[in-house]
């Protein structure tokens, strides 16, 4: 039996409008865009280049650009999927090839969905803390993430006479009877249904981020609960950490190594801080920390604030025990080497004895159960 496959012409509801398909790929382009840069941004403080600097002020600078990292994401969902419905009929277009240009802008639509697609499903996976595949996330995502964005710039360029001809405001007379009569959602329906899709996915996850929305944000997680009032994100049992008496903290300097017991670390002069973790994953929340600020350790162990200092914990074997404080960090009084979290001594799952609190830092380099600082 063979199936009659409508041709492309007879998709007739408004929705397959191309001022509907631009309507919907303009606000697109702008998630996608802002979901870009964010993403890039946190790329490149995870892995800095060397022309590449992130001051440590505003405090809560990366706070925000990741927070519009996953809130610009979580947006694209539905207005992709409004994207692809609204252009769908042009799947079924005859022949499936007409041409080289033809052929090449149908694969790059395929590239383009296709890797769109996986950026906002990872991306919504790790968000979630669901890992159900087999490779290092932040690398695939970050690569793929390029193909998207090459894919959507080829794609836009193809297509900008349609999408000028579709975004200028005039309705010519031919089209308005058309559109008033056509059946079921019209164009305007269609939009504004997409438009408020979009707003739900957004509130219901952006409480992970903006505190005054957490009593909306039904999808938010882990913001506000936890151990001292503030998420945890690995536990030091599932880290594998655990604490003795003999522990010593060691500051290797170009002058030798210095011990400090956890008693000679209260000794010093304290600092104390209101500073935001800012997962990567998307949630982020305040907390008051106190703890030695890094000049002050540094100058205490003979080395100058403004040097690098690579961080080592106790863990062994996570991907996250390391990290490096660049001279901008080591050189800020509110980069602490905390002792305390809220007005308690720090529990174990936030990295007793002492971790890292930097401001303007993703939460994946505020290193917990620090156990070396080595100046760079
Ligand atoms: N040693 C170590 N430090 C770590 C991590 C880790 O897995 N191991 N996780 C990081 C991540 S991803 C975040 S978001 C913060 C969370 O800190 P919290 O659990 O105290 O809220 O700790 C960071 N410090
Ligand atoms: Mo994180």
């Amino acid at each position: 039996m063979k199936l009659p496959i409508p041709a492309e012409e007879q998709f007739q509801a408004p929705a397959h409008h191309e001022r509907v398909t631009s309507r919907i790929g303009l606000a697109l382009a702008i998630t996608f865009t802002t979901c870009f840069v964010t993403g890039l941004i946190s790329h490149l403080i995870q892995h800095p280049p060397g022309w590449f600097s992130w001051p440590s002020r505003p405090i809560g600078l990366y706070r925000v650009t990741q927070g519009l990292h996953v809130i610009s994401g979580v947006a694209s969902i539905p207005l992709l999927l409004a994207k692809l419905w609204s252009v769908y009929p042009k799947l079924f277009g005859r022949p499936l090839v007409r041409s080289l240009p033809h052929a090449l802008e149908r694969l790059s639509i395929l590239v383009l969905s296709g890797a769109a697609f996986f950026e906002l499903t990872t991306g919504l996976l790790n968000v979630a803390q669901n890992y159900p595949w087999g490779f290092y996330f932040p690398q695939v995502h970050y690569a793929v993430a390029w193909l998207a964005i090459g894919s959507i710039l080829v794609h836009v360029a193809v297509k900008l006479p349609i999408i000028r001809r579709a975004l200028s405001r005039t309705t010519t007379a031919a089209e308005a009877p058309a559109e008033a009569s056509a059946e079921g959602l019209s164009r305007r329906g269609f939009l504004v249904t997409t438009g408020l899709a979009t707003g739900v996915a957004v509130v219901a996850t952006a409480g992970a981020t903006v505190p005054f929305l957490r009593g909306v944000s039904a999808l938010s997680w882990r913001s506000g609960k936890g151990t001292q009032d503030l998420p945890v994100n690995r536990t030091a049992a599932a880290a594998g950490v655990t604490w003795s008496p003999t522990w010593r903290l060691s500051v290797v300097t170009a002058r030798g190594t210095m011990k400090f017991s956890l008693d000679e670390l209260r000794a010093l002069p304290q600092t104390t801080a209101e500073l935001p973790i800012a997962c990567v994953e998307g949630w982020s929340q305040s907390a008051t920390w106190r703890g030695i600020s890094l000049p002050t350790l540094l100058k205490a162990a003979g080395a100058a604030p403004g040097t690098a200092v690579r961080v080592s914990s106790s863990e062994r074997g996570g991907l996250y025990g390391v990290s490096v404080l660049p001279g901008e960090h080591t050189a800020d009084e509110l980069t602490l080497l905390a002792l305390e979290l809220n007005g308690e001594v720090l529990a174990p799952d936030h990295g007793f004895p002492c971790r890292i609190i930097a401001p303007n830092r993703p939460g994946v380099l505020q290193t917990k159960w620090v156990t070396k600082l080595e100046a760079l």
